[in-house]
């Protein structure tokens, strides 16, 4: 089983490289943040707490994130997955690898993509005048990215001591960035 974990602040192409990686790789994507509008369209009880937390560009809690997550795990077809938004703090991800663990399973590898905070804001702002996502607006993102500093950036060192984590340039066009995560996958997964 193919897990891959792709990481980095709102705006960094997570979204945009994970549908390329599903179906280069065949796996299936897994986003919080897709699963959770989702809810929140639908007006499930989930979703309204999810929008409480979404709106302020504040993360939904971790209980909340993580009983999600796990009704996903069982089906025993899925070759793997690419993880898009989730573990967002070191509670998920130790939960994530207790999960795994369990399935005899792990994570693969993480692929970090690198933007500067300039081009997060102009990406996120672009985007809002396209898809008008309500937590597009400035001072919703500035949190956003204030939130992944304190929050989730400590993610990163924890997979870090696991020797799994990888940095790629995210400041570069959509191709160069997937040919660049893709090189890593290919040649540091645990996996493979
Ligand atoms: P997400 O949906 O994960 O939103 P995001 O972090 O803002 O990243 P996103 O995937 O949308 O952006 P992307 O980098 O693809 O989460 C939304 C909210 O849900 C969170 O704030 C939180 O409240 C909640 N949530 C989700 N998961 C959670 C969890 N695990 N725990 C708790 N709460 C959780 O790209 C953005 C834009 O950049 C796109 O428009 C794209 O076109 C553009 N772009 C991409 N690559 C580019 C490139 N190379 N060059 C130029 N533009 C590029």
């Amino acid at each position: 089983m193919l897990n891959i974990l792709l990481f980095g602040p709102p705006g960094s192409g997570k979204g945009t490289q994970s549908k390329r990686l599903i179906q280069h790789y065949n796996l299936n994507h897994l986003s919080t943040g897709d699963i959770l509008r989702k809810e929140i369209a639908e007006q499930t009880p989930l979703g309204r707490i999810a929008q409480h937390y979404i709106d302020k560009g504040e993360l939904v809690p971790d209980e909340v994130v993580i009983s999600m997550i796990e009704e996903l795990f069982e089906d025993k077809a899925i070759k793997g997955f690419v993880f898009d938004g989730f573990p967002r703090t070191v509670p998920q991800a130790k939960a994530l690898d207790n999960m795994l663990l369990g399935r005899n399973k792990t994570i693969c590898i993480m692929v970090v993509l690198e933007v500067d905070k300039e081009e997060l804001i102009k990406r996120l702002l672009n985007r809002a005048s396209i898809e008008g996502r309500k937590d597009d607006e400035l001072h919703i993102i500035e949190n956003r990215i204030k939130v992944y500093q304190n929050q989730t950036a400590p993610v990163l060192d924890y997979y870090l001591k696991q020797g799994k984590a990888f940095k790629v340039n995210g400041m570069q066009t959509e191709d160069e960035v997937f040919k660049d995560v893709c090189y890593n996958i290919d040649n540091f997964s645990k996996c493979l």
